[in-house]
């Protein structure tokens, strides 16, 4: 292992700065290495959300429950959640299939200073067990799943979790009218421009990432969301084409 390698100061995000082959979109060490900016700099309203996880958290977790952030990457959410849970006795569980996430993501939990232990799980959200849950967050993480497979998992969620738990479900979304999508995506393209990345970089994870993140309409997300056995959905954060949900089990 290289220092680079060991290193977790995140870097600038020059991935696809230069012409590649195309490929589809892993994560793996080299996206692990530059997450905390790619992701700033390329998901409009990413900044917002991840203080306002600590505080959705602190309003439903529950004590004596397990909270878990699946898709945990370097575990920006699962700290916020760790922060925003107001009891000792909870179990807080970060999980993700990425190794080269994982490895990085315990770094950045030891270096935080709150007392409240976290598990990390490199596995598969898909396989994972839960139970007796309060706040389960995917942020952006479900986009990833095949969209024939997101019933199932959002269904186990929803059994695992307590009346009055919630999960936390931030996307990507397409519209589904076409003047829309166009504008939507053409702001994003902007908001990318003005973080720094070039029409080059833009196109070039745009064809990367087209084939493994496939956006859904809000309107399937919430129909989902209830069919799956959550009783109340709402928004509480958009910006263009990316969006959080609360997804509420009633008392
Ligand atoms: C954050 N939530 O910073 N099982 C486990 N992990 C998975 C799976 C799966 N089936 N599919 C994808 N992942 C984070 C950001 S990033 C979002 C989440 C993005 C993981 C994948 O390895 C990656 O770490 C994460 O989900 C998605 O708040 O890159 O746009």
């Amino acid at each position: 292992m290289s220092n680079s390698d060991r290193t977790i100061e995140p870097l600038t995000d020059r991935l696809f700065a230069t012409e590649r082959q195309p490929e589809d979109f892993r994560f793996d060490a080299a996206v692990a290495r530059v997450f905390p900016d790619m992701i700033r700099r390329s998901v409009p309203g990413y900044t917002t959300i991840i203080p306002m996880i600590e505080v959705i958290t602190e309003q439903y977790a529950q004590a004596g429950s397990n909270c878990y952030d699946l898709g945990c990457s370097l575990g920006a959410s699962t700290l916020a959640m760790r922060h925003g849970i107001p009891f000792g006795d909870c179990s807080l569980v970060g999980i993700d299939n990425s190794t080269a996430m994982i490895e990085r993501c315990e770094h950045y939990i030891a270096l935080d200073d709150n007392p409240l232990p976290v598990t990390l799980r490199c596995e598969n959200i898909q396989q994972t067990e839960l139970s007796d849950a309060s706040v389960t967050t995917l942020n952006f993480t479900l986009q990833f799943v095949p969209p024939e497979e997101r019933g199932d998992l959002l269904r186990r969620i929803a059994k695992a979790t307590r009346p009055g738990g919630v999960l936390i479900l931030s996307e990507k979304i397409r519209f589904e009218s076409e003047g829309e999508q166009a504008t939507q995506t053409r702001l994003h393209h902007e908001f990318k421009r003005a973080n720094g990345y070039s029409d080059l970089e833009i196109s070039q994870k745009r064809s990367a990432i087209e084939q493994v993140l496939i956006p859904e309409t809000l309107n399937a997300h919430k129909q989902r969301l209830k069919d799956s056995g959550f009783d109340r959905v709402l928004v509480w954060y958009q910006c263009f084409n990316f969006v959080s949900m609360l997804a509420i089990k009633a008392d």
